[in-house]
C-alpha cells in the first residue's frame, strides 16, 4: 500500500519548478457556506491566488485519495455534498479508507500540505478554545496542528464564536507564532479589533516567509498562524456581531450541539442572523487572506 496523494497538472509542475505554491481547505467550502456561494468562494479564492502569481492547491478527499489541487468539477462535487465527512487529524485516514467524500478542515489541510511540500496555506478563521472549554473540553484540533505541522497558516484570526483570550493562550503554550499582520492588536474574524494585543506583529510577506524559513533552519517543528484583518470596508462591528454570536450561542446549547457540529451550526445561525451579512464578509475575509498568503508563498519562493 502507498500513500494515495494525487497532485493536479498545476501543482506538480509549480512545485517542480519552484512557483510559489498556496494550500486551500475544503471544510470551509462544505461546511462552512451554504451553495453556490461556497464554489463561487473557492473560484474567486483560486482566481486571487493566481493574480497574486502563486498557484492555488485547493485539499480534499475523493475516491480513497488525498487530492492536492481540484479542478471545477470536482469543486462543484465538493459543494454540493451535503453528508461530506468533515476530517481532521483523528479521522483523516478513516476518511481515506472509506472512499466517500471528505473535506479537510485546517489541521488536516496542514498535513496534507505539508506531506506535498507546500509551505503556506489561506483560510478564514482557525478553530480554537470554545467558550464553556472549562466544562465541555472542546478544543480544535487545529491549535495542537499549528504546533506540530510546518505551514503557514494565513488567518483573519480564530472565528469570533470561540474564547479569544484561552484560544491565544493554547497558541502560546503550543509554542505558536501569532503574527498580527499590519496592526497591534489582535484581529477577531468578522472585526478588526478584539481587544487583545498581538503577541508579533509583521508589516510585510517577506518578514513572515524570513521567520517561516528561520523556524525551518532552527530545526522546529509546528507552524506559524498569521491574523490578518478583514478590510475595513467588508467587517462588521464588534456592536453588531457580538450580539449575533450570543443568540447562535444559546441555540447551541439549547438544541445540545457537540463536537464537530457546533462550528457548521454556529455559522450558519449567524448567517440567518444578520441576513446574509456575515457570509459577505467571510467571503471577503479569505479572498484578503488568500492575497497575503500569495505573496508569504512568492517571497519564500525566493529565499529558497
Ligand atoms: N474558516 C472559515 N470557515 C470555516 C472554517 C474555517 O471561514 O468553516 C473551518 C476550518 O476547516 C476549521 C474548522 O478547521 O472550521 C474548525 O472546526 P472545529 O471548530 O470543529 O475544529
Ligand atoms: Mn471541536
Amino acid at each position: 500500500m502507498t500513500l494515495p496523494l494525487i497532485l493536479q497538472a498545476s501543482v506538480e509542475e509549480a512545485l517542480a519548478n519552484g512557483t510559489p505554491v498556496v494550500a486551500l481547505e475544503s471544510t470551509i467550502i462544505t461546511h462552512g457556506m451554504p451553495y453556490p456561494q461556497n464554489v463561487e468562494m473557492a473560484r474567486a479564492v483560486e482566481d486571487t491566488i493566481r493574480a497574486g502569481g502563486a498557484v492555488p492547491a485547493t485539499i480534499a478527499i475523493m475516491n480513497g485519495a488525498i487530492h492536492i489541487g481540484l479542478d471545477d468539477e470536482d469543486l462543484e462535487i465538493l459543494g454540493q455534498t451535503p453528508d461530506a465527512m468533515k476530517l481532521s487529524r483523528a479521522d483523516l485516514a478513516v476518511g481515506i479508507t472509506s472512499g466517500r467524500v471528505g473535506a479537510t478542515t485546517v489541521a488536516a489541510t496542514m498535513i496534507c500540505a505539508q506531506l506535498a511540500g507546500i509551505d503556506v496555506f489561506a483560510t478564514g478563521g482557525i478553530g480554537g478554545v470554545h467558550r464553556g472549554a472549562e466544562t465541555s473540553f472542546d478544543i480544535s484540533a487545529d491549535l495542537p496542528e499549528l504546533g506540530q505541522t510546518a505551514v503557514t497558516v494565513v488567518a483573519a484570526g480564530a472565528k469570533a464564536i470561540l474564547d479569544l483570550p484561552k484560544t491565544f493562550e493554547v497558541l502560546e503554550t503550543m509554542g505558536v507564532p501569532v503574527i498580527a499582520y499590519g496592526q497591534d492588536e489582535l484581529p477577531a474574524f468578522w472585526s478588526r479589533q478584539s481587544g487583545l494585543k498581538a503577541p508579533l506583529r509583521m508589516d510585510t510577506a517577506a518578514q513572515i516567509a524570513n521567520a517561516h524559513v528561520m523556524r525551518g533552519l532552527l530545526g522546529l517543528p509546528g507552524g506559524q498562524l498569521v491574523a490578518n484583518p478583514i478590510p475595513e470596508e467588508h467587517e462588521i462591528a464588534q456592536t453588531e456581531i457580538g450580539p449575533a454570536i450570543e443568540a447562535a450561542l444559546r441555540d447551541a446549547e439549547d438544541q445540545g450541539i457537540a463536537a464537530k457540529e457546533v462550528t457548521p451550526f454556529l455559522l450558519d445561525r449567524i448567517f440567518t442572523l444578520t441576513e446574509g451579512r456575515s457570509l459577505r464578509s467571510n467571503i471577503e475575509l479569505v479572498l484578503n487572506n488568500a492575497r497575503l498568503a500569495a505573496e508569504i508563498a512568492g517571497e519564500i519562493a525566493r529565499l529558497r
